[in-house]
């Protein structure tokens, strides 16, 4: 039997071979890490392919390549981390453009906008994306961009991203979808309808927990041209060694995924039914507001899993009594994390219509056994 044509083939394989041809000098099967600032040029004017390593970098754009096939996207830029990622694609609006964002997103997401680029005249709007009705009532003439993130951080709710895609188109914004959470492996926002993926790599892509990374990923060529100009003008790009990591955490992502899946699904289920336990949020158990659409757009429910508890001090009693979950910020590497987001990786959302209750505790699910991370639970819990 023929190998199909390289773009027919599945995730698993285009994560293996998307742009990781053998290298041509010693046949090596990893794409080298190019450690270099700059390329000899053979002619004035006439660099090989590279002049200038913040321009471009071989293994960067291995990475670029293999991420693009996953996401189903025609280009994908890298950058040194997630917020770099989404601070040069805002970088793409001008003076009087708004931004609306979801009421539950990232809290960098938010400081970003509130706190940095509002300096600049770039303003935002903050409307609660579960509602259709509420989405496009609050799109104005001037919004240019509907921030989506689904599975939202930290409250895991869900948006639909076809809906949003089409009220957003109607009034002339373009949809972006923070795929952090989801991960193509589960969701592909630009098969839906987004105009622009943007991911911090540091999470699950990379999945090892031992780098800050970020990408975009878009269709748009225009688009696509003028955040390249960008990468390279504004220079917020990831160095080859990171690159290099983050292609070899792509490779395991689909079997990673899985594992993840299978983790949260227990550790929810165990948590949904424990007498100290307020609220479960948890997209793959069925009373979760947004299971339905989360079952239609998404292949599975991700490995984050957050959950409420009586008080604020219980909380923080919980998330510093575990042993196996580490008690650290970040999400989506082998090993589990827990933590309480008020306080710590959404404390710049105090006092804003973001504001996260102060009794709610994020875990990120790791790869260890779902038994061992259930006793765990179970003894912090007491
Ligand atoms: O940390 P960085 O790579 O810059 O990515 C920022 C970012 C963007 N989008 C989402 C959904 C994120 O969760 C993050 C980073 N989040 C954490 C560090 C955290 O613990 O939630």
């Amino acid at each position: 039997m023929a190998t199909p044509p390289r773009d027919a083939l599945r995730f698993e394989t285009r994560a293996i071979h998307a742009g990781q041809e053998p290298e041509e000098l010693y046949g090596a099967v990893n794409v080298p890490i190019y450690q270099t600032s700059t390329y000899a040029q053979p002619a004035v004017g006439r660099p090989k392919r590279y002049d200038y390593a913040r321009g471009g970098n071989p293994t960067r754009e291995a990475f670029q390549t293999a991420l693009a096939s996953l996401e189903g996207g025609a280009r994908a830029l890298a950058f040194a981390s997630g917020l770099a990622a989404e601070a040069t694609l805002l970088l793409t609006l001008r003076p009087g453009d708004r931004v609306l964002l979801p009421d539950d997103v990232y809290g960098g997401t938010y400081r970003l906008l509130a706190r940095v680029l509002s300096a600049w005249g770039l303003e935002h709007d903050v409307v609660d994306m579960t509602d259709p009705d509420a989405l496009r009532d609050a799109i104005r003439p001037e919004t240019r961009l509907v921030w989506v993130e689904t599975p939202t951080n930290p409250l895991l709710k869900i948006v639909d991203v076809a809906a949003c895609a089409e009220i957003a188109h109607a009034a002339g914004a373009r949809v972006v979808v923070d795929n952090t959470f989801a991960t193509p492996y589960l969701q592909r926002p630009l098969e839906l309808g987004a105009d622009v993926v943007v991911h911090s790599v540091t999470k699950y892509l990379a999945g090892h927990s031992d780098l800050v990374m970020g990408a975009i990923v878009t269709s748009d060529e225009e688009l696509a041209e003028r955040l390249a100009f960008l990468q390279n003008a504004v220079g917020a790009v990831p160095g080859p060694m990171d690159c290099y990591l983050a292609l070899r955490g792509l490779k395991t992502l689909a079997v990673r995924m899985r594992a993840h899946c299978e983790g949260a699904r227990a550790v929810a289920g165990f948590l949904a039914d424990h007498p100290k336990v307020a609220r479960v949020h948890y997209p793959g158990l069925p009373h979760h507001p947004g299971h339905a659409v989360a079952a239609r757009q998404m292949a599975d429910f991700g490995g984050m899993v957050s959950f409420e508890v009586a008080s604020e001090a219980e909380a923080i009693r919980i998330a510093e009594s575990t042993e196996l979950f580490f008690l650290a910020e970040s999400l989506g590497g082998v090993e589990s994390l827990i933590e309480v987001p008020a306080p710590m990786t959404h404390a710049s959302v105090a006092g804003s219509p973001l504001e996260v209750p102060p009794t709610l505790i994020r875990l990120s699910v790791g790869l260890e056994h779902p038994e061992d991370l259930i006793a765990d639970l179970a003894r912090a819990l007491g």
